[in-house]
């Protein structure tokens, strides 16, 4: 379901009496974008279909479940973090208001609703937000390079590796690292260093083309990409195709031997069944990786796959990037890494 983000914020709302959902949204529409629906089911369906509204207006009384329940699940798959909850009522007791803001949400209001109450609060609350989304972004961006940092990354594959264990995808990481960067930094000084990693930073935040994937800087000159839905092909493909990138900047590079210019290695690691793993895990294993390309002569990939040997031992496996999904950890095979050119 579409939720549009034309500067306006979002508002899920969760009411199952017609009358009173039409009024609702009436109040609202003409300041946020108000989806709303008339049960629990539905209330899930939108958030897995990967709306984040930022404010839920929640009924307590539905016909599937009771706001309570539906509260529990929702902030236990991780959508409260980013979400505020204001119950909708028409019992008011202490009790209820005590458990309801006890669980977490921020207000109650009252049914029937006041419209210039409803409008205040939720106005207040979503001021409230905005100024929190903004503070939280500023402190998810690297500062030199300016693209997301490991705080950024470290939320968002959290959220990749629940919807990836939820729907069975495949989820890809690719760990990025410049190649003799201390000698960069030794020979041209480590002001120039900064500037290289910037370069670096801005073409490799070019070079990934879907909205969901993301690419941050790890810390010092490594970097780090998420691919969602990608399997070993096609982080092999991103892989290579970094490689080609960074070297194309033609930053020259005196002190590196295996090519005039500033050039990365890469370790790709594809995880295709992730409820079965950690998340820290896809990362090790790409860090893995990425020793397997230093090592195999730098300015490379290496693939390898996360996966469960016959004994049930999580292993990380070098992997031919064409290998057919579902057929097993596939084989290190010859073309398994490659160096470019
Ligand atoms: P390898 O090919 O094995 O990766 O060699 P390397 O020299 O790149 O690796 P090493 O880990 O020895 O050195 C990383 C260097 O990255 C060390 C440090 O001087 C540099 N570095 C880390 N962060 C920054 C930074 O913010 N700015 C600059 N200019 N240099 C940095
Ligand atoms: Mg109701
Ligand atoms: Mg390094
Ligand atoms: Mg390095």
């Amino acid at each position: 379901m579409p939720c549009p983000r034309d500067g306006r914020q979002c508002i899920l709302l969760v009411e199952d009496d017609p009358l009173t959902r039409d009024a609702i949204r009436g109040i609202l529409a003409d300041t946020y974008v108000v989806v709303a629906v008339p049960t629990g089911a539905e209330a899930l369906q939108v958030l897995h279909s990967g709306v984040l509204p930022d404010l839920m207006l929640l009924d307590v009384r539905l016909p599937d479940t009771d706001g309570y329940s539906l509260f529990e699940k929702i902030r236990h798959e991780g959508f409260i973090r980013d979400m505020l909850v204001i119950f909708l009522t028409a019992q008011w007791g202490e009790a209820d208001e005590a458990m309801g803001l006890g669980l977490g949400a921020v207000d109650y209001i009252r049914k029937p609703v006041s419209a210039a109450v409803l409008r205040a609060r939720v106005h207040n609350h979503l001021q409230l937000k905005r100024h929190r989304d903004m503070l939280r972004d500023l402190s998810h961006i690297d500062g030199l390079t300016n693209i997301p940092n490991r705080r950024r990354l470290e939320e968002v594959l959290a959220r990749q590796w629940a919807h990836a264990s939820r729907n069975g995808l495949p989820l890809s990481a690719l760990f990025v690292d410049i190649d003799h960067f201390k000698a960069y930094n030794d020979t041209y000084g480590h002001l120039a260093g900064d500037d290289c990693l910037r370069q670096v930073a801005r073409a490799l935040f070019a070079s990934v083309k879907r909205p969901c994937d993301l690419v941050a800087r790890f810390g010092g000159e490594e970097f780090v990409v998420l691919l969602p839905d990608t399997d070993g092909a096609g982080a092999y493909h991103v892989a290579l195709r970094m490689c080609q990138v960074i070297e194309a900047l033609k930053i020259p590079h005196g002190a590196a031997l295996l090519s005039p210019y500033v050039t990365v290695s890469v370790g790709a690691c594809v995880c295709r069944e992730c409820r079965s793993f950690l998340p820290e895990a896809l990362l090790a294993c790409a860090d893995e990786a990425l020793y397997g390309a230093k090592n195999q002569g730098r300015n490379r990939v290496c693939l390898r796959i996360l996966h469960r040997d016959l004994a049930g031992r999580e292993a990380c496996l070098e992997t031919d990037p064409f290998a057919v999904p579902g057929d097993g950890p596939g084989t290190a095979a010859e073309p398994s890494s490659q160096g470019w050119p």
